[in-house]
């Protein structure tokens, strides 16, 4: 029976990566680095998973090993960044992807269990649920950044979830923007539906049972990718119970 459903955030609870990118150009200046990360660097660079990783990354990659004082700087840009970030998302920067507000109501209201699996860090999620959730937090368990061992695509975060909610793998779907985040949630034994995001244009949803654009609205339908096909083309709680039935229950 489909108990939870379990949701990504970044690209898929609402298009929050390129806020992500502008946050680290505002901390990279206002630390004095003349560094700046085009949409198209970014992009590549998100094929590191968790900021503090990617930033990481881009270190060594294009200025060498941090030596303990560039690692303390690298340190107070990411502080510095999440806070940015902070400010840009509470200043209404960002609105929920189409279906999720909607989603999230149907499960509630039928009493099923609602999970974050996040590779970002705790401050972004909290501050986009308040923003985002005016009612309240309608998550009963968050997992997310650092209390994961390792990041996507590792399934840690997505066990985590599911040992607090207190549910069975075949007792849930995870839903996901991202080629690393699917894989992610396939280890932890999830079926995943992958809605594309602007920044995983470019990635394969290989693994995901079904693949569209969006949730959808009845309003405004999605964009069918590949896989199981939704009636209406809007992934609604009735139809993910239905197939739940058919191929996990
Ligand atoms: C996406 C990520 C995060 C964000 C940046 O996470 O990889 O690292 O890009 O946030 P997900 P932080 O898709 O799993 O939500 O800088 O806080 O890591
Ligand atoms: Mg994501």
């Amino acid at each position: 029976m489909l108990k939870a459903l379990i949701f990504d955030v970044d690209g898929t609870l609402a298009e929050t990566e390129d806020l992500h990118r502008q946050a680290f150009n505002r901390a990279f200046a206002e630390l004095g680095l003349d560094w700046n990360w085009s949409p198209e660097a970014y992009a590549d660079l998100l094929t590191v998973m968790g900021g503090k990783e990617r930033l990481a990354h881009y270190v060594r990659t294009e200025h060498g090993e941090p030596d303990a004082r560039r690692r303390v700087q690298m340190s107070e840009i990411h502080d510095r960044k999440t806070r940015i970030y902070g400010d840009l998302v509470t200043q209404g920067a960002l609105a929920l992807r189409p279906g999720i507000a909607r989603l999230v109501e149907e499960a509630k209201r039928a009493g099923l269990r609602l999970a974050v699996a996040s590779t970002t860090s705790r401050p972004n999620i909290d501050t986009l649920i308040a923003v985002n959730f005016p009612k309240g937090n309608p998550f009963d368990a968050i997992a997310c950044g650092d209390e994961a061992e390792r990041k996507k695509p590792h399934p840690d975060v997505f066990v985590l979830a599911l040992k607090r909610l207190g549910v069975e793998p075949g007792e849930a779907i995870a839903f996901e923007d991202s080629a690393p985040g699917i894989r992610s949630a396939l280890d932890a034994g999830l079926p995943v539906i992958a809605t594309r995001s602007l920044y995983t244009g470019g990635h394969s949803l290989e693994g995901a049972f079904s693949a569209v654009s969006d949730l959808g609205e009845q309003e405004a339908p999605h964009s069918h990718l590949a896989g199981s096909a939704w009636p209406g083309d809007v992934v609604t709680l009735a139809a993910l119970k239905d197939w739940h039935a058919r191929h996990a229950g």
